[in-house]
């Protein structure tokens, strides 16, 4: 099998200055022409062959410089297409054949209800035409698309539209010019019956932009939040990071079957439409959320992606990181700073941090792939953006900034690497980032371990630190990582106390710079041993090991400034109390609860960050914190405490719930989303208790809005109310032509934290809602059921996993990347504890030599490495 290693990157002999695309499309049989104007490259050799990428082409005519290219002079496999003889500039032109309605890999160009969509990344467009299907080749592009009008009304691509009209036989065509230098990866087209809405406005450059949003006709109603989203993104990086738009139209499209959630593509990015479709009867206010976040997302790309692409696809993080980060950012902004830390750092501990303690652990920057795609990771996404976050704390929003500006004007129009941002970040700050481009090399979660001491006598207090990363596939020695840690020291009065810090790190503040394996530092004149609280707001991603006793936790969950780090307290008080941690396990449940207690009275509190206390650790934070996962123990533990805590605090719970209807009641403004996060929360907790499971149905029987009606049907469905399966029905009934609201109840069903829940599954498969085409309905049914259901995936008999297990072969053959991030769910299988470990060992072992593609071969064996 291929490796393709980072030590190997060579610049390309030849560069595509610019490719004039002509499609003659069909859903059957789609011919693409094309026209590559080629001139020699950096590692250009005059006499050697040109080597195209293409898949799954069939070749209908070549020439070159306009002369029809006798079969000698060139060669075709299944991979590529190697032309021999060419000397300097040139134009080589094909014709290709392909056909959209059999892929069903969703890459290339596809079929999807009537609609041709393309996805390129990562190396997609190889299965449209032959090209250098490489990052760091950039392209102007003209592209001509022929369609019957009737079945293709809307013909969009790239860039901005330059010419349309009719042809014969029903037909039309619409022309398009980008004019930037983009690579092939960021292609699209789309074609088809869409409608659209669109609003103009002017760029802080003075450019008249026309933005659009188009879905299927019978969507459409549901895209005003995605419209009004692109604009906030706009006028956001126009503030924030200076950023303008390029071109004069901004095209969104809404598609139902998509492998990820949404692609960048230049001027036209194309989403799963569950990332534009929204309003209150079919979305929950999670969902507007994540709605206008990876609308953000992509949109920001056009400059960290697209303005500056990435010289190969080790980079990948260069873009997807640094995305991730300005995404991140524009959520906190526009919402609340602290609840959007808290979900953030939920998703990294929760998952990232289990990928980089498993089988499939890599480093953000890997040094080598098989296949690309099992590369777009949590790792490479969420720690990419946490690098990205320290680096702005290391430096400071103003130097930050600066760097950013220079990294945006030194690699415009070019393919970067990550060394080209570190050094505009270096180059502005005058600080050499060499340590801490680690990062970028290292996989593993650093762990950090804290030990104090306080000299009574001399009035001193002191910390010993110490990092330590463990070792990971290919990697056992770790070397030390510079390491921002924010912290705070709080005296008897529950202020911070200002003391000069002396020792061997550079102590900035409220910022240690940890650059060693160990630390000490001092802090004299200080007349009481302070509390210490760490790594505000979470400011680097790392492990940390103090020994808090409960009353600390409990003390700093009420005085730390720090909002993110008062849910930090509460969740180690929480965590402690399951995993029985602490010396006095009753003291400590009684800190936890007390501290809860006193949120839940606080109604000047941000009802959305109570709500974030009340969510205890889940079970695959619980899981990273143990070296063998105990699934039964943890899960038992949880319950366990999360009935205890309910009944100490059901009056509260339930005041709450009453208190807050009329705000819940409001619209999509902020205090009224918090209102019903905080009510469905109290209301989670309060199903518990037996009778309150008629609140639940009462709430489903009455809501106005999905965030509602969704809240209480998860409390019926999770504590197997009697009501449930009429609640289930009634739902599914009431929106079974919608499909992304029946994803929402499959969901439910998979994740129905009882061992059942196999047996429903598998009759979901066996059922006409099994759509096994249709990622979103892959990942509702089976992705559901392998990362948000422990109880029946670990199921003890082993039946989970033998369930996931016979499907992926079938899977791997319609879409490899759905299978294979689905195999993932095996990512742990080496710490599970008990039987479970030899269940899901022979499961995988009883997977080889039954995958096929190089996603999931390459998966697999790394799994079982
Ligand atoms: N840059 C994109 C990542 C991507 C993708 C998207 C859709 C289908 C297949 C894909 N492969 C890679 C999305 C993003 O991160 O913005
Ligand atoms: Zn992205």
């Amino acid at each position: 099998a291929r490796i393709v290693r980072l030590a190997d990157y060579r610049p390309p002999a030849w560069r595509i200055v610019r490719t004039e695309l002509a499609f003659d499309l069909d859903l059957d049989d789609t011919v693409v022409a094309a026209r590559l104007e080629l001139t020699p490259g950096e590692s250009y050799a005059p006499g050697a062959p040109l080597r195209l990428d293409g898949e799954e082409l069939a070749l209908l005519d070549i020439a070159v410089d306009g002369q029809p290219l006798p079969p000698a002079r060139y060669a075709l496999d299944g991979e590529s297409l190697t032309v021999h003889g060419l000397v300097g500039p040139c134009v080589l032109e094909t014709r290709a054949r392909i056909h959209p309605a059999r892929n069903t890999r969703l890459e290339g160009l596809y079929a999807s209800r009537g609609l041709l969509i393309t996805q390129c990344e990562a190396e997609g467009f190889r299965r449209i035409t032959w090209f250098l299907d490489r990052p760091d080749v950039m392209s102007a592009w003209r592209v001509t698309l022929r369609a019957d009008r009737a079945r293709f009304p809307v013909l969009l691509a790239n860039g901005n539209p330059v010419e349309r009209g009719t042809l014969d036989d029903g037909r039309h065509y619409a022309v398009w010019e980008n004019p930037h230098a983009t690579p092939c990866y960021l292609f699209a087209l789309v074609a088809g019956r869409l409608e659209g809405i669109h609003r103009d406005l002017v760029t802080a450059e003075g450019r008249a932009v026309r933005l659009a949003v188009w879905a299927a006709p019978e969507d459409i109603g549901r895209c005003g939040f995605a419209l009004d989203a692109i604009e906030r993104a706009l006028r956001w990086d126009e503030q924030r990071f200076g950023r303008t738009y390029d071109l004069d139209v901004f095209n969104i499209v809404a598609v139902q079957d998509f492998t990820m959630g949404a692609m960048e593509n230049k001027g036209l990015n194309i989403f799963n439409a569950r990332y534009i479709l929204a309003d209150p009867d079919t979305a929950t206010d999670a969902d507007y959320l994540a709605v206008e976040s990876v609308i953000g997302h992509e949109y920001f790309h056009n400059w960290s992606g697209n303005r500056v692409t990435l010289r190969d696809w080790f980079q990948l993080a260069l873009k997807e990181g640094l995305t991730v980060f300005r995404d991140q950012e524009f959520t906190a902004d526009l919402h609340s700073r602290a609840v959007k830390r808290i979900e953030d750092v939920r998703l990294l501990r929760g998952r990232q941090f289990a990928e980089d303690a498993g089988a499939l652990a890599h480093p953000v920057r890997p040094v080598q792939y098989r296949e690309i795609n099992n590369f777009y990771t949590l790792t490479v996404y969420e720690k990419g953006a946490e690098i990205v976050r320290m680096l702005h704390t290391l430096l400071g929003e103003e130097t930050f900034r600066a760097g950013m500006d220079r990294y945006f004007a030194d690699n415009d129009g070019r393919a970067a690497t990550v060394e080209d941002f570190l050094a505009a970040h270096a180059a502005v700050s005058g600080r050499d980032l060499a340590q801490f481009a680690r990062w970028y090399a290292q996989a593993g979660t650093p762990q950090l371990r804290i030990d104090d001491e306080y000299d009574a006598m001399r009035g001193r207090y002191t910390l010993r630190i110490r990092q330590h990363t463990p070792p990971t596939p290919g990697q056992p020695d770790k070397q030390a990582l510079l390491i921002p840690l924010r912290f705070a020291l709080y005296g008897p009065d529950g202020e911070p106390v200002a003391a000069a810090a002396e020792g061997d790190a550079v102590v900035r503040d409220d910022l240690i710079e940890l650059t060693a394996d160990v630390h000490e530092i001092h802090f004299d004149g200080l007349p009481a041993k302070p509390l210490p609280a760490f790594n505000q707001g979470f400011a680097a991603p790392v492990r940390l090991d103090y020994a808090y006793t409960p009353a600390q936790l409990g003390r700093l969950a009420r005085i730390e400034r720090d909002a993110f780090n008062r849910w930090e307290a509460l969740q180690r008080l929480a965590t402690g109390v399951m995993l029985r941690t602490f010396a006095d396990p009753r003291a400590a449940q009684a800190a936890l609860s007390d501290a809860l207690g006193d949120l839940l009275d606080d109604d000047a509190a941000d009802p959305a960050f109570v709500a974030e206390c009340l969510a205890l650790p889940d079970f695959d934070t619980l899981a990273d914190q143990v070296p063998q996962i105990d699934v039964d123990a943890l899960l038992a533990a949880r319950e366990e405490l999360l009935d205890l805590l309910a009944e100490d605090h059901a009056d509260r719970l339930e005041r709450r719930y009453h208190a807050l209807a009329d705000l819940a009641a409001g619209g999509l403004d902020g205090p009224a989303m918090a209102a019903r996060t905080l009510r469905n929360a109290c209301l989670g907790w309060l199903a518990r208790l037996d009778p309150h499971e008629a609140l639940a149905q009462r709430q489903f029987d009455t809501a106005t809005v999905m965030t509602d009606r969704l809240g209480a049907l998860r409390c019926l469905v999770r504590f197997d109310a009697p009501g449930k399966d009429a609640a289930l029905a009634a739902f599914r009934e009431r929106y079974r032509h919608d499909p992304l609201v029946t994803d929402k109840w499959l969901t439910l069903v998979a994740a129905r934290p009882q061992p059942e829940a196999v047996e429903d599954v598998r009759a979901l498969l066996a059922s006409d809602w099994w759509t096994p085409t249709n990622p979103n309905r892959v990942r509702a049914i089976l992705g559901s059921f392998a990362r948000m259901n422990p109880v029946a995936f670990h199921r003890a008999d082993g039946a989970g996993y033998a369930l996931l297990a016979a499907q992926l072969p079938g899977l791997d053959a319609i879409n490899p990347q759905v299978a294979a991030r689905l195999l993932g769910s095996f990512e742990s299988w080496q710490r599970l504890a008990g039987p479970r470990r030899a269940l899901a060992h022979d499961t995988l072992r009883g997977l080889d030599g039954k995958l096929t593609s190089r996603d999931c071969a390459d998966l697999l064996a790394r799994l079982l490495a």
